[in-house]
């Protein structure tokens, strides 16, 4: 009970304290099915009173929902953060098997939206965790934004105003840090607790595919989970006529089934030796369901790699790219390349002139991990 005397700052840390040990509780109960980690959240708690001299000097206004003071929480000191900081078990092998059952494969449309007539744009994801079926006999526990691995793709012009909101819905906290923003990262790609809510406003500078991802210590683990996107900016003054796609790259390592769902592992990860490789989180889905592009167009492709660690070596069988822009285009561009790599945390955007029909295999030319699902076909139509 909060003593009503007191200044409204000091019931706000109260209540703040309170509702980080409700969460420690509640987080707690997972180590009945995680070893280890119990000891982690203990020392978090008993550490709770010794951070208390440098969470009040903190100047940042609190950002609440539901009384928790969110602003408190911070990817680079936070304790609930790094407590999972650790070669554990991934929570989500605990999805039950029914989950497996009802997760329908859904291609994902690599289609780039259209833009929106406003200038003002509002972005609203929620952190979910998420069966999510990657092929015909495999089912990850995905982390996610709204409920798909890559996030939804946001697209807009160099000069609009994005208002970001990012509500959390998971046990574990998480954050937003968008690459096309440039912003103070300590507030505003801070990390969110369960049913708190991040917002933040940005203006993009430069057009250009750009990774957006959960910034949340460790990055490593909340990136290679799912939780990632592409936010593809276009400049101001439009470029050529193009059918335009939008590929998000990026690696996944896999547990052992679990009731039929295969888990996120962390200790893999950090092995770097994926065991799926794809475009748009589903091995091989456009060699399934190719690309389509009708003979004679300009195509596209807006590149974003979200690794978490390798390198995507862009190459289109039997085509030549005729503009690859180094920068923000159209500036920097460079003709006349067979392969460019988009780094891990990278984005480039790749044209051809599809002038020849055929069946065009589109793949990460480092083939010992693009065999592994990246590769797909765009076919050209006469
Ligand atoms: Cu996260």
């Amino acid at each position: 009970m909060t003593n009503p005397s007191e200044p409204a700052g000091a019931a706000d840390k109260l209540r703040a304290r309170s509702d980080r040990r409700a969460f420690l509780r509640h987080a707690s109960a997972l180590t009945l099915a995680i070893p280890g980690l119990g000891a982690a959240l203990a020392a978090c708690s008993s550490e709770d009173h010794a951070r208390e001299g440098a969470d009040s000097a903190q100047q940042h206004p609190p950002q609440t929902t539901a009384g928790y003071d969110s602003s408190r929480l911070h990817n680079p000191d936070s304790k609930l953060d790094t407590a999972l900081h650790q070669a554990i078990p991934h929570p989500l092998a605990t999805v039950p098997a029914t989950n497996a059952a009802v997760a329908q494969f859904a291609r994902y449309d690599p289609a780039l939206p259209p833009l929106s007539t406003q200038r003002t744009i509002d972005v609203h994801f929620h952190a979910r965790q998420v069966p999510i079926r990657i092929s015909s006999d495999s089912v990850v526990a995905g982390w996610t934004f709204d409920g798909n691995i890559p996030g939804p793709i946001v697209h807009c012009r160099v000069g609009d105003t994005i208002r970001f909101t990012l509500t959390n819905e998971m046990d574990v906290p998480h954050s937003m840090d968008f690459h096309a923003a440039r912003i103070d990262p300590r507030t505003a790609f801070r990390s969110a607790v369960k049913g708190d809510t991040v917002s933040y406003t940005f203006t993009p500078r430069y057009a250009g595919a750009f990774l957006y991802h959960c910034g949340t210590a460790p990055v490593l683990m909340h990136l290679g989970s799912g939780m990632y996107g592409a936010i593809i900016v276009s400049p101001r003054e439009p470029l050529p006529r193009a059918r335009e796609f939008v590929l998000v790259h990026s690696e996944f390592y896999l547990g052992a089934a679990n009731n039929d769902v295969r888990p996120f592992d962390y200790r893999r990860m950090l092995s770097e030796l994926p065991d799926i490789v794809a475009f748009n989180g589903r091995p091989d889905q456009y060699t399934q369901a190719p690309i389509r592009v009708r003979a004679g167009e300009r195509v596209r492709f807006w590149v974003v790699n979200a690794g978490p660690t390798l390198s995507c070596a862009f190459h289109v069988v039997g085509q030549q790219f005729d503009t690859v822009y180094l920068g923000a285009p159209p500036a920097s561009a460079i003709h006349g390349v067979q392969t460019f790599a988009v780094a891990a945390g990278g984005g480039m955007v790749f044209e051809l002139i599809a002038d020849v029909p055929g069946e065009f295999p589109f793949v990460n030319h480092e083939f010992g991990h693009g065999q592994k699902g990246a590769t797909g076909f765009m076919v050209v139509e006469s």
